[in-house]
Order: C-alpha cells, then sequence, then structure tokens
C-alpha cells in the first residue's frame, strides 16, 4: 500500500500508540541491547531488573539479543529464554518494567556463524546457512577477541529444528511475561546469513533464488506468529549493514520480497536499521520507502536518530516509531529528556558496554525530580 503524507503533530512521538496487541504510552521505543551480563545458565540477574525498569518509561523496550537454544549462543554473557531458570529470570525483570507501567518485548536470535567452538555443545563448529567463516570477531572469556569459528552448513534436516527452537523461545517469552517478540532478522546472525547471497551458497529450497533466500525467515515468522500471534511480533532487518559481515548483491530487490512477505502475518511492527549500523545512514543508496510501500503495519526505524531527527520522522509519518540504542544507554529517562529537551548524559566508556556489573549499566543518573516536573514543552537550561 502506499502510506498517505500524514497529519500528525510535532508531539506525536511522545503520545501513545497502538502497536498490534500492544498499547504504547509513547512512539519512543528502547533498541535491543546487547549487555553480556546474564548470570550462569545465561540467566538475567536482578541487575537486569533495575536496568530495564530505569528505561520503562518507553513505549516501548525490546530487551537484547537473547538465545533460542544453546546452539543459538555467540558471544559470552548473553541471555537465553529457552530453559525454565531463564524464564523465571525474565519474569523478575518483566515484573519489574510492568511494575513501573512499561511494555517490554524480547529481542530472539541465533547467531549462526557469528559465533565460536567455545559457546558450543562439545566444542562443535557453529552452525550458517553454508560453510563460509564470517570475518569478524566475538569475545571469549579468558581470551578477549576472537575471530568467530569456521561455521558448518546446516543440514536441510536440521531446519525445521531451528524454526521449532525460535517457537520455542516464544512460547517461553509469553511464559516469561514479555508483551512481545522481535525476531532478530539482521547484522549477519542466522535469519539474515539466510537471506544473502555473500553468506548462502546453498543449492536447495534455502538458497539460490531471493524466495528461496528469505524461507527460513518467512517460517520463523509463521511459526512464531502461530504460536503468539502475529499482533505481539516484530521482526528486525537492517537491509544495507554489514555489522557480521553480512553482504548481498541486490539488497534493494531482496528486502523488497522479504519486506512483502512479512506484510502476509498483520505483524506488531516492522523495524528497520537504515544504513550502516552504528555508522553512516548513506552509505549506499536504498529505497527504504519502496520497503515501508509493502507493509501495512506500523514501521520502525533506527541508527544514529537524534530528537529533531525523531519528531520530523514521525510528524512526517515516515516513521511510526522510532528507537534508539546508545540515548537509551545513557538516559534512563530517555522520554523525559526528549519531551523537554533537556540535556543528555554521554556515554560512559566502551569497556562499560559489553559485560561487567553496575557501572555504566545502572548507575546513569536521571533528571532530579524536581525538574520532571517543570511544564510540559519547558526547555531545562544546559
Ligand atoms: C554488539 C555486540 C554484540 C552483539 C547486534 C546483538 O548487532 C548485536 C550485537 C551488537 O544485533
Amino acid at each position: 500500500m502506499t502510506h498517505a503524507p500524514q497529519t500528525r503533530s510535532a508531539r506525536a512521538l511522545f503520545e501513545p500508540v497502538q502497536a498490534g496487541a500492544l498499547s504504547l504510552a509513547n512512539r519512543i521505543v528502547m533498541a535491543p541491547l546487547t549487555r553480556n551480563r546474564a548470570g550462569p545458565g545465561l540467566v538475567p540477574g536482578p541487575l537486569a531488573a533495575e536496568y530495564y525498569a530505569q528505561r520503562a518509561s518507553a513505549g516501548l523496550i525490546i530487551a537484547e539479543a537473547t538465545q533460542v537454544s544453546a546452539q543459538a549462543q555467540g558471544y559470552d554473557g548473553t541471555p537465553g529464554c529457552y530453559t525454565g531458570e531463564q524464564v523465571e529470570g525474565w519474569k523478575t525483570v518483566t515484573r519489574a518494567v510492568h511494575a513501573k507501567g512499561g511494555k517490554i518485548a524480547v529481542q530472539l536470535w541465533h547467531t549462526g556463524r557469528v559465533s565460536h567452538t567455545s559457546f558450543q555443545n562439545d566444542s562443535q563448529a557453529p552452525v550458517g546457512p553454508s560453510a563460509i567463516r564470517a570475518n569478524t570477531k566475538t569475545f571469549v572469556a579468558g581470551q578477549g577477541f576472537v575471530d568467530v569459528s569456521m561455521p558448518r552448513a546446516l543440514e536441510l534436516h536440521e531446519l525445521p529444528g531451528i524454526v521449532e527452537d525460535f517457537r520455542h523461545a516464544c512460547i517461553c517469552a509469553i511464559k516469561a511475561g514479555f508483551d512481545g517478540v522481535e525476531l532478530h532478522g539482521a547484522h549477519g546472525y542466522l535469519l539474515d546469513a539466510f537471506l544473502r547471497d555473500g553468506t548462502n551458497h546453498r543449492t536447495d529450497a534455502y538458497g539460490g533464488s531471493v524466495e528461496n533466500r528469505a524461507r527460513l525467515l518467512l517460517e520463523v515468522t509463521q511459526a512464531c506468529a502461530a504460536a503468539i500471534g502475529a499482533q505481539r511480533l516484530g521482526v528486525r532487518i537492517s537491509p544495507v549493514s554489514t555489522a557480521g559481515d553480512s553482504h548481498d548483491s541486490q539488497p534493494q530487490a531482496l528486502f523488497n520480497h522479504v519486506v512483502e512477505g512479512l506484510n502476509s502475518f498483520g505483524l506488531a511492527y516492522l523495524h528497520v536499521v537504515e544504513g550502516e549500523t552504528g555508522g553512516a545512514r548513506d552509505r549506499i543508496a536504498f529505497d527504504y520507502a519502496a520497503l515501508r510501500d509493502r507493509f501495512d503495519g506500523l514501521w520502525m526505524v533506527n541508527n544514529g536518530f537524534d530528537r529533531q531527527m525523531a519528531i520530523d520522522a514521525v510528524m512526517s509519518g515516515r516513521a511510526d516509531l522510532v528507537s534508539f540504542g546508545r540515548l537509551f544507554i545513557a538516559n534512563p529517562d530517555l522520554v523525559e529528556r526528549l519531551s523537554r529537551n533537556a540535556p543528555l548524559n554521554p556515554l560512559m566508556g566502551q569497556e562499560t558496554f559489553y559485560g561487567g556489573g553496575a557501572h555504566g549499566y545502572t548507575d546513569y543518573p536521571a533528571l532530579p525530580q524536581s525538574r520532571i516536573a517543570m511544564s510540559p514543552g519547558e526547555a531545562i537550561p544546559a
């Protein structure tokens, strides 16, 4: 469908919106952010509950990328959502967010070839669409940053098991109290790696044509939608990002097809990383409007948005939701700060991003309460 120009106010970013089954207090989303602080058993701990609860004023929190199975792990300390213990751990997180009136989904991933033998049962090779090693690194405790391992190609008969792992993790996520699930179809991880001709050299029904390469993502989406309802499901894509050594010869044709396919499910939203993740938004020419024209649901944009860009994107109707990553790391009360055009906290050092404890995680200050009591729209002097 073609999206008619919207007549939204400059405050629309800060106003409620319905995303599928989810009633959101505003259009500001906390992007999924890998923080590598899960405890033994890859269970999120009390600090994670505090961290997410601090950010509960987001219209929607999308919790960090979370494994659908043991095989799906590619990094140290990333949580899972497939064991009873993990579900119990996540319950403490979702309860803490709900107690503060927030909404929280979880991003589910299988890292695929972006993994290392040290994370795999019996030190086996990680799996991908094809036996092609990714030119990227991961972090292994005791070894530091290391090249990811050479993967093996998944056998055709193993693919239903991958779909089942995503379906099972979706059920676990709802048991854990999440309001929804986002499928990680971006950044070179398993579902994205199947999409791309640079990483998928298969000759079976899951490789070759665009239709075949999109098959796994669409089968996973179908199974998850059937399990928890499409109205609680979103998908994230990164059409031109090279994160995770992702590359494709014709991303426009590929993603035109992918988005048409995803549109048929009636998802809560589609989440699009525009440009190079964490980098240039205009790395290569890409027609995002052509994707949007193929999708009837809510359109979430991400990557380097600031306050004015977000206000403009929502007011113009170019986007329905805007997700922020780095700004949400540093500003637990980001919604309040954007609403009042208040100063933002600077990010602490990169050494606090991945792993560690409270420092750089739960110790970013919110605005003093007396300032929050100011009248709406009033800018706080720096
Ligand atoms: C940074 C470090 C590790 C993982 C992604 C989940 O790129 C990630 C990730 C980001 O989507």
